[in-house]
C-alpha cells in the first residue's frame, strides 16, 4: 500500500473534496486554499515531481492542462484570470511528493516572480 497522501486520496482512503475524475487524473479542492478557487490536479500514476515525468508522459501533461482550463471555466474564473502552478522539489516549494498543479483564482492574484 502506497504511503504517498494523494494516492491515499486517489484510492479513497482519505476524503477529499472531489471537481472531475476519469482514468487519468483526479482533481480536489486544496484542504488549505490560498483564494477563493484553488484546486489540485494529479495524475492517477504516481510520479513524485515534475522532474520524473519523460516524453512517454507528454499526453497526461496535456490532459492535466486541459482538465485545468475546463475547472477554470467551471470554476467561473476562466475570463477575470487563474494561475496554473507547479512546484517542483525543495527550492520550488513543493511539499507533497506527487506531482499536482494547483489551480488558483477568484482574486487578483498576488506576486508574480515569473
Ligand atoms: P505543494 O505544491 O506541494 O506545496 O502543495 C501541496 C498542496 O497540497 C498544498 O496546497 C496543501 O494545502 C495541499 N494538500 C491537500 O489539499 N490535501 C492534503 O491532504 C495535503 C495537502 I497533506
Amino acid at each position: 500500500m502506497s504511503e504517498c497522501i494523494f494516492c491515499k486520496i486517489i484510492n479513497k482512503e482519505i476524503p477529499s473534496q472531489v471537481v472531475f475524475e476519469d482514468e487519468h487524473v483526479l482533481a480536489f479542492k486544496d484542504i488549505n486554499p490560498v483564494a477563493p478557487v484553488h484546486l489540485l490536479v494529479i495524475p492517477k500514476k504516481h510520479r513524485e515531481s515534475l522532474n520524473d515525468i519523460d516524453v512517454a508522459d507528454e499526453a497526461l501533461l496535456g490532459h492535466i492542462l486541459v482538465v485545468a482550463k475546463k475547472l477554470a471555466q467551471e470554476s467561473g474564473i476562466a475570463d477575470s484570470g487563474y494561475r496554473v502552478v507547479n512546484n517542483c522539489g525543495d527550492d520550488g516549494g513543493q511539499v507533497v511528493k506527487h506531482l499536482h498543479f494547483h489551480v488558483i483564482g477568484g482574486q487578483p492574484l498576488g506576486v508574480k516572480i515569473c
